[in-house]
């Protein structure tokens, strides 16, 4: 076809001297013109081999299955939302795009197709621990910054529009280090942020509550702690005004680190606190209401370091234990989001090592009852080391995020790319985010911005079975 195609053209072209015609014109024929030529015949290779590999439709096969950010550079997701207009927005860090690593804010439509992308952050790393929408739709991130503030990493605030233009950005802090892991907006518009403090306190870090007005003007702050370490790593504001902050305590309790609750009132002040753990390392990661109390989740240890578990701990609203379960294998499971799900029960998501015989952690989620009974588990993962950062129900399912394909894990997870994926309300892989075993493992499928590459890979779901009640 393609012989007959060009002799019935140059023919007519060339009608006395049709052969030496062609090939005066290859002789005459620079190298940059043969490697022009050699380039769009790739180009048009590389079509005709995309269009076997990309399924049917690839949109309903992609559009909840994205990693963001660049191979082998450090992307990781920290926290997911829906928008108000049905989409999702992704918050977190990116070491493949902005300046010296970047808070990264990614905003999605509601079929998961991104719409932008802003980086944030000066020439020293800046992270994104939180993320909400506000009353006024526009967002507001916190975390931290080692670009601007008074000395070391500073908590860092940055107020964005619609379209995710910063309005006004604060940074909080004094010569030590402060990072902010808890957010809310306020019932007057204001937010209130919680995180950990070493520059003020009663000593090493403390865990740290300040209240800002809606352009960012510090209206107090509070201190929580001891003479030894104290974080709060998760917020919430309650029913009566005040809030609740989760997370660890070094300097009170029954030894090592104690999963600490402190409640405060609406001003900040103190009105009680709980330690929850015994001689080892206990220490929670996040915590939600539901209509009988509060649901914290964390790690418990004993003092041998053996068996750490996904914990989960069920208060009433004075804070006084209920009932706590631990979920995982004889390996190391970790929790980092927890929610209550809409048939009353808990989803916890994380990372495990116990069922992947490489040494690397899959992403593992629980799903529990009510009560805290397992319901069930799932593993997924890439080649490297994956975990769960955040997840949202929808009316189809979870969306989870988090990071996929780390080299490095300890004593943090880098290296990897942010990965969002969606499950049905099973846990089980749909459509919309389960491809082709026959892919390759990492493959480029679009690349809607000029600076965000989107993949789409071979999603694993591990077995399970080894799990001890
Ligand atoms: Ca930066
Ligand atoms: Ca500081
Ligand atoms: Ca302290
Ligand atoms: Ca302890």
């Amino acid at each position: 076809m393609i012989r007959n195609y060009f002799l019935l053209n140059l023919s007519p072209v060339c009608p006395r001297r049709p052969q030496r015609g062609l090939s005066h014109k290859l002789k005459s024929m620079k190298l940059r013109d043969i490697s022009q030529i050699i380039l769009i015949l790739l180009f048009i290779l590389s079509l005709l081999l995309i269009d076997e590999i990309i399924p049917a439709n690839p949109r309903s096969m992609v559009n909840f299955n994205h990693i963001f950010g660049r191979e082998f550079s450090d992307d990781n997701a920290q926290a997911l939302i829906q928008t108000e207009d049905g989409g999702y927005a992704i918050a977190g860090f990116t070491w493949s795009y902005g300046i010296g690593g970047d808070m990264w804010l990614i905003k999605m439509n509601s079929q998961g197709i991104p719409e932008w992308n802003r980086t944030f952050g000066g020439g020293q790393k800046d992270i994104a621990r939180v993320l909400l929408q506000t009353s006024d739709a526009g967002y507001v991130l916190a975390g931290s910054t080692w670009s601007y503030g008074a000395g070391m990493n500073d908590l860092w605030v940055v107020k964005l529009d619609n379209l995710g233009n910063i309005q006004w950005q604060k940074s909080f802090g004094g010569l030590g280090e402060e990072n902010a892991f808890g957010l809310v907006e306020d019932l007057i518009g204001g937010f209130v942020v919680s995180g950990y403090t070493s520059s003020y306190g009663a000593g090493d870090r403390d865990m740290w509550l300040i209240r800002i007005d809606s352009y960012g003007n510090l209206d107090w702050t509070q201190t929580f702690g001891g003479e030894n370490e104290d974080v709060a790593t998760s917020l919430i504001q309650i029913n009566d005004g005040g809030y609740i902050l989760a997370g660890y305590t070094s300097s009170f309790g029954a030894g090592d680190k104690d999963l600490w609750l402190v409640k405060t009132s609406p001003s900040g002040d103190l009105e009680w606190n709980k330690t929850f753990g015994g001689e080892g390392r206990d220490q929670a990661t996040a915590i939600v209401q539901t209509p009988t109390g509060y649901a914290i989740a964390g790690e418990t240890r004993l003092y041998n370091d053996q068996y750490r578990d996904f914990w989960l701990v069920k208060t009433d609203f004075g804070g006084n234990k209920q009932w706590s379960e631990t979920y995982g294998g004889t390996e190391r499971e970790w929790v980092e989001t927890l929610i209550h799900t809409d048939d009353h029960g808990f989803l916890l998501a994380g990372f495990s090592t116990t069922l992947d015989n490489t040494g690397y952690s899959n992403i593992f989620i629980v799903k529990t009852n009510v009560k805290g009974e397992m319901e069930w588990t799932e593993q997924y993962g890439g080649q490297y080391h994956d975990v769960a950062s955040a997840v949202i129900e929808t009316d189809k399912g979870f969306l989870f995020t988090g990071i996929i394909d780390a080299p490095k894990f300890l004593p943090y997870y880098s290296g990897g790319n942010i990965w969002l994926f969606r499950t049905d309300k099973n846990g089980k892989l749909t459509n919309e985010s389960y491809t082709s075993v026959n892919l390759p493992e990492l493959v480029l499928v679009a690349s809607l911005f000029p600076f965000l590459v989107l993949k789409h890979l071979n999603l694993r779901n591990k077995n399970k079975s080894i799990f001890r009640d």
